[in-house]
């Protein structure tokens, strides 16, 4: 099963059989045996490499979390018996990557040097699929919740803030009102539903007919710098990623008014999947974290 699923990632018997310190013909026959004993196909082997057949493609949503569950079933007894080591898998938005994450990782690197943590980009929905397979333990992400599909869960950290950016040389960079905005050209910071359909939501609410989307920019590294290097571009960020962009005195928060929904982001995780224990302390840091901020908030 573990090399089914390194087989999709490295698209290749022989790479995966050099990964695994397996001989060729001793993985080929091993999956040959597999095949027999579910009789069914579930490679199709080519010149070019090799693919899933749709039997395959079946068995490998089956295999990953298998994979995924028994890596986690063997951190957690570790863990359990005061070994604390293992991988916690999570992907963040960016507000969590440049607010709370770095606070939160030092304390748990320091309480656990040798737990390893993936961190990787992600919102939801796009990550939804990662976490279904097990390949991700947790999310922090924005999520609307009436959106969140079954079988995931979502609890709430804090709202993040979000504001509207442009290129300095943009006509309307100074505009107040999101009336104002209603033929700017707008490059969308995510699909229809991620967080950069607020502004969808917000023209919504203001009885302005739907954005014009140009450009879905999915790239958060990318986003600051296209924008600022367009005179007619406008897009939506958290403001947390405006104020720490390299680009930041090409770019401006055109300061509108009118209230822009604020997203809120949430821990989601499978709910049928237990975090393991180091998973809950990253977690457990996050949220001591994210209290800390709505205490800062609320004093001032
Ligand atoms: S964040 O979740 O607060 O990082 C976020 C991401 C993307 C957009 C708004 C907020 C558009």
């Amino acid at each position: 099963m573990q090399a089914l699923v390194l087989i999709e990632e490295l698209g290749s018997i022989r790479a995966v059989a050099q990964a695994m310190s397996l001989t060729q013909p001793a993985l080929t026959a091993a999956i040959q045996q597999l095949e027999a004993e579910l009789k069914a196909p579930l490679l199709v082997r080519s010149r070019t490499g090799v693919t899933f057949t749709n039997f395959g493609q079946a068995f490998l949503r089956h295999a990953k979390l298998i994979v995924a569950q028994s890596r986690r079933a063997q951190d957690e007894i570790a863990q359990l018996r005061g070994h604390w080591e293992g991988t916690v898998r999570m992907a963040v938005s960016p507000a969590i990557g440049l607010g709370l994450l770095p606070q939160a990782l030092r304390q748990f690197t320091l309480q656990h040097p040798n737990v390893k943590v993936h961190c990787r980009d992600g919102l939801y929905p796009n990550i939804a699929p990662v976490i279904r397979d097990g390949t991700l333990d947790f999310a922090l992400t924005p999520v609307h919740r009436v959106d969140l599909e079954s079988d995931l869960v979502a609890e709430p950290l804090y709202s993040s803030q979000v504001v509207i950016v442009s290129g300095v040389s943009h006509p309307l960079s100074r505009a107040t009102r999101l009336k104002q905005l209603q033929d700017c050209d707008w490059v969308m910071s995510s699909p229809s539903r991620g967080p950069g359909a607020i502004i969808e939501e917000a023209f919504q609410k203001s009885g302005l007919a739907a954005p014009k989307v140009k450009m879905l920019c999915e790239s958060f590294l990318a986003l600051p710098a296209v924008v600022a290097a367009s005179d007619d571009w406008m897009t939506t960020m958290p403001r947390v990623l405006f104020e720490n962009s390299p680009f930041k005195e090409q770019l401006c928060m055109v300061p509108i008014q009118d209230a822009l929904p604020s997203p809120l982001i949430c821990t989601v995780r499978r709910h049928d999947l237990p975090l393991t224990p180091a998973a809950m302390q990253l977690v457990g840091w996050i949220q001591h974290y994210a209290l800390k901020r709505l205490d800062k908030k609320a004093k001032n």
